[in-house]
């Protein structure tokens, strides 16, 4: 009932009387005030005037599953969701609501992490209630080596979603991070369960600063929000709508494709240092050369020095500038 109450606040123009809200929904008087009480105390602003009814301020930024089916445009993705006002990470929980049965396409999502992962063990910083923190499981039919192709595909619709949401234009830097200006402002860590021929699931994690005002003195340099970049904040849900919109996308066509070439040219598009001197550390081996974009199963194609072409399945990119590689 939450979900229909908000609905018809975010519908409505102005107030909106009691009284057609328990007309519309067929409830009590009280079933309503408790409906109200409860958003209020979730953060949003609902003025409450003496025979006019309630009015929601739409600048309330709230992430609560109620606030999130009124922002969801897709038909499968994110229909099911798993909210939690805090947890440890959304990639471990959704791991585990996988292994419990949860359905292709579920979002998990936490206002605060308390223990956000990145890749290879390394932490990802979460500052509470400013950025999103979320991971989708999906359970797709295709073997388990297409599965790392996902993160890309991921990045492309987190790419497009923020564009069209909030009119910033990211970069992609491969595989899994989205950047402003050489500063980090996502990244997506997916992670696997499967047998050699059969994927259990997949989860797709991606936390994106938002109305992220200040950084840990380690990452002011490196670093970025949305807010910091326009200097406006921004609604989450809305943004989590269109990312998810956009993945439903991006995913239908992987899947009728079976590997990237559709994407390849989107993707350098807006990939950091294409045709550029690059430098990527691959496990303990350092390459150095020309980043020559991606081929279709996702993996790099780098010129090396000696003009020999090669290409790397995973990795970390530091792009040549004027002060060193960044
Ligand atoms: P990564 O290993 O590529 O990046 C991690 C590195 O990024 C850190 O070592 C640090 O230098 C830097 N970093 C940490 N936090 C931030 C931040 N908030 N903004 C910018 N740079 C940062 C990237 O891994 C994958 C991160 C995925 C995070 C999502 S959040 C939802 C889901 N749940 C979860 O536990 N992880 C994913």
């Amino acid at each position: 009932m939450k979900k229909e109450v908000l609905k018809l606040l975010k519908e409505s123009d102005g107030f909106l009387s009691g009284q057609s809200i328990c007309d519309e929904l067929s409830v009590s008087r009280t079933a309503v005030w408790k409906v109200i009480h409860q958003l209020k105390e979730e953060g949003y602003q609902i003025e409450a005037v003496r025979n006019k009814g309630y009015y929601l301020a739409e600048t309330a930024d709230v992430i609560t599953e109620a606030e999130l089916l009124c922002c969801i445009k897709g038909s499968w993705c994110g229909h099911n969701i798993y909210y939690y006002r805090e947890t440890d990470s959304t990639n471990v929980r959704a791991k585990y609501l996988a292994e419990e049965g949860a359905v292709h396409g579920s979002l998990v999502i936490a206002d605060a992490q308390s223990c956000g992962r990145g890749r290879r063990g390394r932490a990802w910083v979460t500052d509470p209630g400013t950025g999103i923190w979320m991971s989708l499981i999906l359970k797709p039919e295709f073997s388990p080596t297409t599965a790392s192709m996902l993160t890309l595909i991921a990045a492309l619709a987190v790419r497009r979603g923020i564009r069209e949401s909030t009119g910033i234009k990211l970069e992609i830097k491969w595989p899994n991070d989205l950047t402003y200006k050489g500063r980090k402002l996502c990244g997506i860590l997916t992670e696997m369960s499967a047998e050699m021929d059969h994927i259990h699931y997949v989860v797709v994690g991606i936390g994106i600063n938002v109305n992220t005002s200040e950084f840990p003195k380690e990452l002011s340099d490196k670093a970025g929000s949305l807010k910091l970049i326009s200097g406006t904040g921004y609604k989450r849900s809305l943004i989590v709508g269109e990312i998810l919109k956009e993945f439903e996308s991006y995913y239908q066509r992987f899947l009728e494709s079976g590997d990237l070439s559709p994407f390849v040219e989107e993707y350098h598009t807006y990939l950091t240092g294409y045709l550029e001197p690059i430098k990527v550390l691959h496990g303990n081996r350092e390459y150095e050369g020309i980043e020559l974009g991606i081929v279709p199963s996702g993996e790099l194609k780098l010129r090396l020095e000696d003009g020999k072409e090669t290409t790397i399945s995973s990795g970390e990119v530091s792009i040549r500038t004027e002060a060193g590689y960044l």
